[in-house]
């Protein structure tokens, strides 16, 4: 087999955003565009050449065929071998699991994640190091780099690996080994969580549905929850993964997994509901009745993750993105443990968990996950509050009652202005950034600003400094609304809005969310317009 070296010219806007690469479809099978992308990753991590990575994807659309041309890339560079899930498939925590436990140099993770799949949909390319999390801004910003200045690519020139043997076969001298994309992750679960107790809570009548969306996670969830746990046949609910998601919009939050929020919130809903995303690391959990937002989640977890046979000797501390809700601090300070505030993108945990210093992340994005992995993980989270919910033997609802009732609510929303023309989204962003230091002391719809600044970070672990995070006003009583621009839209500029408002109770805990929060609503208005200026008379979606 020979290698072929082609000539090409740098693409302009291969800039990895919040995770990874995400672009239209039909833009990655353009030409020339995934191989620029993918040399251009193997470039600036120095080479491939003898070395071991981990490959697969969330099986949208062109999934199976950028596995084969990544395989022939990484045969032509001279990588040792490439261990792939069976079908190319790979969900993002298996992906991170895979390489850990193998002890691979690196991943490629093939998804854009929550973004819709399918021809017309989106397609993405993340790369994930040694650690098994994913790339640092550093390492971004070389791959950005170099794919402005990338002159060939290489590729064997070869017909396709058969990637639904298992097990190894040669492609020219590089070893390539598929495996089974869910027994390692089901392995790595088993050991975390008490199995035994989880199956007597399903023996006893305990319900549950989980809606995989056409996505990754079906398989692995199906496994688990009614294979080994002896869940109901017909738990998972659209569980086949299929290219375009069957149409499904694969975020699990209130909007898009509509079907199961009108299942839990109606008279014969089960005991408990979880959705997952597109490539399997977002969560969102729902009660009998009683929606979850993923910053309590986090707090519910970290407060009862002893509970769960991985995790009793207790927390090393607790990590959250900037926009997340402080709730997971309360409970941080009360068990005297660290807590960590980082800009939104999982990558910035990564240095946090491999020193020992978190033991628990999570994000308002429906991400939560631990140091087991080096991603957030969607299904670990709906087993974790399985083990949870089985030892506790409350409902969901009493358990997010008791919570509040222990450490205050942080009434929390998320606010998305989706697809604005660029200029529109920029332009808002820097007038608000502009106002910033003339804001507090002001008054604005009756709270008073206390702090306003645009959020920058310097990592506790390795001193690398990341600003322009996003805006923040803070009102006295610590309610604060956050605005920052999404590093994973497609589409012009998608605007989040984040709102947070403290009640220490014991009155006034159960409002309702979008009301305990109005006065922050209209503050967001009074100081950034987006309503006024978008013509949008509301959010796309609230979260
Ligand atoms: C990614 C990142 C998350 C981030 C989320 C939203 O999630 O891994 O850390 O919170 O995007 O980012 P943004 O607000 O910039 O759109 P995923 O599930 O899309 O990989």
């Amino acid at each position: 087999m020979e290698t072929l070296t082609v000539e090409t010219r740098p693409i302009a806007g291969q800039k990895p955003g919040t995770s990874g690469l995400r672009k239209k479809t039909t833009l990655f099978m353009s030409r020339h565009y995934l191989e620029n992308f993918i040399q251009s990753t193997f470039d600036a991590i120095g080479g491939v050449a003898g070395k071991c990575l981990v490959l697969g994807g969330d099986g949208r659309y062109f999934n199976d065929r950028a596995a084969q041309v990544i395989l022939r890339m990484a045969a032509a560079n001279g990588a040792a071998r490439v261990i792939i899930g069976q079908g190319a498939i790979l969900s993002t925590p298996a992906a991170s699991h895979l390489i850990r436990l193998n002890g691979a140099d690196g991943g490629i993770i093939l998804s854009a994640s929550h973004n819709p799949g399918g021809r017309d949909g989106d397609f993405g390319v993340k790369f994930n190091m040694a650690n098994g999390g994913p790339a640092p801004e550093a390492v971004t910003a070389a791959i950005h780099a170099r794919t402005e200045e990338i002159t060939s690519y290489r590729i064997l020139g070869a017909g396709d690996a058969d990637l639904m043997r298992i097990g190894p076969q040669m492609l020219g001298k590089m070893e390539v080994l598929v495996v089974d994309p869910v027994a390692d992750y089901a392995a790595l679960m088993e050991r975390l969580f008490d199995f035994p107790k989880m199956r007597a809570l399903f023996a006893g009548g305990f319900r549950m549905r989980f809606d995989a969306m056409c996505a990754v996670t079906g398989p692995y969830a199906a496994e688990i929850l009614e294979n080994r746990l002896g869940a109901a046949p017909g738990t998972v609910a659209h569980g086949a993964p299929l290219p375009d998601f069957g149409g499904m919009h694969p975020d699990p939050n209130p909007t898009w997994a509509h079907e199961l929020m009108a299942e839990m919130m109606g008279p014969s809903a089960p005991d408990f509901g979880a959705a997952s995303d597109g490539d399997g690391d977002r969560n969102m959990v729902v009660g009998r009745g009683i929606y979850v937002s993923p910053s309590d989640s986090l707090a519910v977890l970290a407060a009862n993750a002893h509970l769960a046979p991985g995790y009793r000797a207790g927390l090393k501390g607790v990590a959250r993105s900037m926009p997340t809700s402080a709730a997971a601090d309360r409970v941080a300070a009360r068990l005297g443990i660290a807590s960590y505030e980082t800009p939104t993108g999982w990558k910035f945990f990564g240095t946090l968990l491999d020193a020992g210093r978190a033991t628990l992340c999570g994000e308002e994005s429906f991400g939560t996950g631990s140091d087991h992995v080096r991603e957030k993980d969607g299904l670990w989270a709906v087993l974790l509050w399985l083990n949870i919910l089985a030892e506790r033997k409350e409902t969901v609802r009493e358990i997010m009652e008791a919570h509040w009732s222990a450490f205050g609510r942080n009434y929390y929303s998320r606010h998305d202005y989706e697809a604005l023309p660029a200029d529109l989204g920029a332009a808002v962003m820097d007038d608000l950034r502009a106002r910033l230091p003339g804001l507090p002391g002001q008054v604005v719809e009756g709270m008073r600003v206390e702090t306003a600044d645009d959020f920058s970070y310097v990592d506790p672990v390795d001193g690398s400094a990341s600003a322009g995070q996003g805006l923040r006003v803070v009102f006295a009583g610590g309610s604060r609304l956050v605005l920052r621009l999404s590093g994973t839209g497609t589409e012009g500029a998608t605007l989040r809005l984040y709102l947070e408002r403290y009640v220490a109770g014991p009155e006034g805990l159960d409002q309702d969310v979008q009301e305990a929060l109005a006065p922050l609503i209209r503050a967001a208005e009074t100081l950034a317009a987006i309503r006024a200026r978008s013509g949008r008379t509301g959010p796309d979606v609230i979260t």
